[in-house]
């Protein structure tokens, strides 16, 4: 007999396990979804009579749903949105998409759609809906209460990725404040134990609502975070001191365009490459060493996303200051993605709110491999680099890379106070020599502070002078 998956409607993971396999999971599927799961074999086998009815075999078993106002749809809508969500390990059962000139208040999706979607679920006995845009609560509830099944959002969906990813203390402290905080706005009234809590003696009349008293222990909750989250900064703020003298190069870039394979690539690390949305979370910093620049650190770290939660890219704070702090940006770009420009753009948007736009940057055009490019680098009319396109994949146009990232730290300048003590004539002359100096004071200390613009390299060349102390860098 030839094996033909179970239509289902829209499913681009069609349910893989083998036959025997699917029988044990029908029969789990049963169980958990009593009699529907007969409805829904009987109805896959009308549709298609050779189809060998299979049910999923593990991951939480969901229905997407995409809704938007203009514009054609088709099933490459749902590829960012199928990726997310198998990062977090669910099942793609089904798709549903749907149009509509504005989200309806209430439900989001209009009536029809919303019982198309509970039929869906029913059939597919689907355990989670997940919706592409951002639901208001009321909107998730009450699209809960008709369709009898759980529904989160995008939002909730990247938090929760970012909670299974999550490694070091840092990032985790990041991810549980960013839900707190997704939590916090989800409190609204309408839940049955709402009513006003009894008073006991000295607590008499009007208590607290169950909701105010949830507000309050988040609250607490968000504050003693913070507090938490505060201590491990500064720990590493006093690492970031020692290395300051180091020129700092980051990648960013959407996720998974392969900034930790050209990571791997630049520094002979061996950091987690994946073909999956959210591989790093947590930042890694490397040594590498750079031809007529000496050693320079090669940052690699979480990746953007279009509609990165707000709270999430507060709550990340800390690891992307990395970022912020870089003296170089190599954006790096997956020329396979059809939707690349798209995907820049939203990178550029990103590094514009967290405060790294000004940073100088080079756009590396990464996976050449599967397109039909060659390894190369284009520069603007002034002859400064443009983009480098490599493949991490096939070390094509790597050389071509570290030439020049060495070439751009040579020109980057930076600005910096420093604060030296009165004694240091000689480093003082130093800076002379190797900075532009834009002014010097003397403080109340007899120390001499000045503020001066300063090459990359230059800068390492500086903080290698035996008599220079990371300290003098004032912040
Ligand atoms: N064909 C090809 N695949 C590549 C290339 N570079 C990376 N990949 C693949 O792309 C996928 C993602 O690579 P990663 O290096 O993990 O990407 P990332 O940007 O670090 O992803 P996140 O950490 O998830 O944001 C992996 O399957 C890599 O093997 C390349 O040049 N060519
Ligand atoms: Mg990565």
């Amino acid at each position: 007999m030839v094996r033909r998956p179970v239509v289902i409607v829209g499913t681009r993971t069609p349910l893989e396990s083998s036959e025997a396999g699917s029988q044990s999971g029908d029969v789990r599927q049963g169980l958990r979804c009593g009699g529907r799961v007969i409805d829904r074999l009987v109805r896959a086998q009308d549709t298609d009579p050779w189809a060998i009815p299979r049910a999923p075999s593990d991951g939480e078993a969901v229905v997407l749903v995409h809704q938007r106002r203009v514009g054609t749809v088709d099933d490459t809508l749902f590829d960012e949105l199928t990726g997310l969500a198998l990062a977090a390990g669910a099942q793609v059962l089904a798709r549903l998409h749907a149009r509509r000139h504005r989200p309806e208040p209430g439900g989001f999706l209009g009536k029809g759609k919303t019982l198309e979607l509970a039929g869906l679920v029913e059939s597919h006995c689907a355990t989670l809906v997940i919706v592409d845009q951002r639901l208001s609560p009321i909107q998730e509830r009450n699209m809960e209460r008709v369709i009898r099944c759980r529904v989160i959002d995008r939002t909730r969906l990247i938090l929760d990725i970012f909670a299974l990813r999550a490694r070091s203390r840092e990032g985790q402290l990041q991810v549980e404040l960013a839900q707190l905080r997704y939590l916090s706005t989800r409190l609204v009234r309408g839940w049955s134990h709402l009513e006003r809590q009894r008073g006991g003696i000295g607590l008499r009349g009007p208590g607290e609502t169950q909701l105010e008293t949830d507000r309050r222990l988040l609250g607490n909750r968000i504050a003693r975070l913070k507090k938490q989250l505060e201590r491990v900064r500064a720990h590493r703020s006093l690492v970031r001191r020692g290395r300051e003298k180091l020129p700092l190069v980051s990648m960013v870039g959407y996720t998974n365009a392969g900034k930790s394979s050209l990571f791997n690539g630049l520094t002979a690390a061996n950091v987690l490459v994946a073909d999956q949305l959210f591989a790093t979370l947590d930042p890694t910093i490397r040594k590498t060493e750079l031809a007529g620049i000496g050693t320079v650190l090669l940052s690699d770290t979480v990746g953007f996303i279009q509609g990165l939660p707000t709270t999430l890219i507060e709550a990340f704070r800390g690891t992307l200051e990395e970022v912020r702090l870089s003296n170089l940006l190599l954006h790096v770009v997956d020329m396979s993605d059809p939707q690349h420009l798209e995907h820049s753009h939203q990178v550029e948007e990103t590094l514009e709110e967290i405060g790294a736009g000004a940073i100088p940057r080079i756009v590396v055009l990464n996976k050449i491999d599967q397109v039909d490019m060659v390894a190369s680098v284009r520069r603007f009319g002034t002859g400064e680099v443009r983009s480098v396109a490599v493949s991490a994949a096939t070390g094509e146009g790597m050389t071509g890379l570290q030439g020049v990232i060495a070439e751009r730290l040579r020109g980057v300048r930076v600005l910096k106070r420093l604060r030296l003590p009165p004694t240091s004539y000689r480093l003082r002359a130093q800076v002379y020599s190797l900075a532009r100096v834009e002014s010097e004071r003397i403080d109340e200390d007899g120390h001499c502070v000045l503020d001066i613009e300063i090459g990359a390299a230059s800068e390492g060349r500086l903080a290698a002078q035996k008599e220079f102390d990371v300290a003098y860098w004032a912040d």
